[in-house]
């Protein structure tokens, strides 16, 4: 019988903390995080809840409001995105928000109950008046009392240091996949790039949200490539977002096989017990999940969700059933 004893679940855990320490540590290797994976599914929740415990309060989530500031027409081909151009999805293409447009936003969020305001356009890379206007953004956005995060494609170190310069919190830019499954997702650039950006991202000083997607025909092997990517950035990101696949009608991946939902679950206690002191966060698709799903999620260790009633093109459950949610379950929000 395979008991969590038998797995190398102590080797796992001096690793784990080590990664937490900023001396450079030891590697997670691939088959270290398959085996997370092959853990039988209490004993994975377990030692992901008890890696929470260490970390963080178990009842506690904070809150992240998302805002299309430039949506759709976007020139990469990401095959699970309804803002490609490539794809006919029924998104317009618009240009950038003006600056009142995204302060209202970050007001009514912040109202909501929001602490943190995640600013997305759907660029392969900002160009240099873009980064003026956004700079405005961050800097508004920060005057209002609120944690910023942007997301704007590709950057170069100029470009990340102007954005620190302005005030920017956390910069996402997720990895999405396995580097061996990229290729199938994304032709337009390579998994490189991403890890380059992100290195522009750390050496401006800016928190790394960086995280992938499950449920685009990857196999387990792939999520944990995955993770085992995250998990070895130099330093871990501070905050990962798991998304589900939202499946768009005219996308490439719009017919793609739903994912297992306790896989899914599996995938954040993997997350957090990898990268125990990131904020992980339940993403993308939580509409298409129902409350007891999303209750495993905060068990194996997700303790962040993005709240409104709008991801970016696509819809998020309304403010006021998470709320319903978080007080059934008795989880306060992180202030
Ligand atoms: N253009 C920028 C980029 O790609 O980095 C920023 C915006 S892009 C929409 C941000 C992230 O949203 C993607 O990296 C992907 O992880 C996620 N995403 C996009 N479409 C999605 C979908 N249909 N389901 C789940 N996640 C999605
Ligand atoms: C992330 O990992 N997920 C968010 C955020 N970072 C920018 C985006 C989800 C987008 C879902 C599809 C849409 O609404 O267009
Ligand atoms: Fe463009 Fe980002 Fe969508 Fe890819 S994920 S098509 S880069 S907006």
């Amino acid at each position: 019988m395979t008991t969590i004893s038998t797995i190398p679940m102590t080797s796992l855990r001096s690793q784990a903390s080590r990664r937490s320490s900023p001396v450079p540590s030891a590697a997670w290797h691939l088959s270290d995080v398959e085996a997370l994976f092959e853990l039988p599914f209490m004993d994975l929740l377990f030692e992901a809840q008890r890696t929470h415990r260490q970390h963080f309060n178990p009842n506690e989530v904070q809150l992240s409001t998302l805002l299309s500031i430039k949506t759709g027409g976007c020139p990469e081909d990401c095959g699970y995105c309804p803002q490609s151009a490539h794809f006919d999805t029924g998104v317009e293409a618009s240009k950038l928000m003006p600056l009142v447009e995204v302060v209202a936003a970050a007001k009514a969020a912040k109202a909501q109950g929001a602490t943190r305001f995640c600013m997305g356009a759907a660029w392969r890379s900002p160009k240099a008046r873009d980064i003026e206007s956004v700079s405005r953004m961050v800097e508004e956005v920060k005057a209002l009392g609120m944690e910023t995060c942007m997301t704007l494609g590709m950057l170069d170190e100029g470009q990340a240091q102007a954005l620190e310069e302005a005030g920017l919190d956390y910069y996402n830019h997720n990895l999405d996949t396995a580097p061996e499954f990229y290729g199938k997702i994304i032709s337009t650039r390579d998994f490189q790039e991403r890890l380059d950006t992100i290195s522009n991202v750390r050496k401006a000083g800016i928190k790394v949200c960086c995280g992938g997607i499950v449920g685009m025909g990857e196999s387990r092997s792939h999520r944990a490539g995955l993770i085992t990517e995250l998990a070895n950035l130099e330093p871990y990101p501070e905050s990962v977002p798991i998304n589900q696949l939202v499946r768009v009608p005219g996308t490439p991946l719009a017919d793609s096989e739903p994912v297992d939902p306790f896989e899914f679950v599996r995938t954040v206690a993997v997350a957090r017990i990898t990268m125990p002191t990131a904020m992980v966060r339940l993403s993308a698709g939580r509409e298409q999940m129902d409350e007891a799903l999303q209750a495993l999620c905060f068990v194996a260790g997700a303790n962040s969700i993005f709240y409104g009633d709008r991801l970016l093109t696509t819809s998020n459950p309304q403010a006021e059933r998470d709320r319903a949610l978080l007080a059934r379950l008795g989880i306060q929000v992180q202030s």
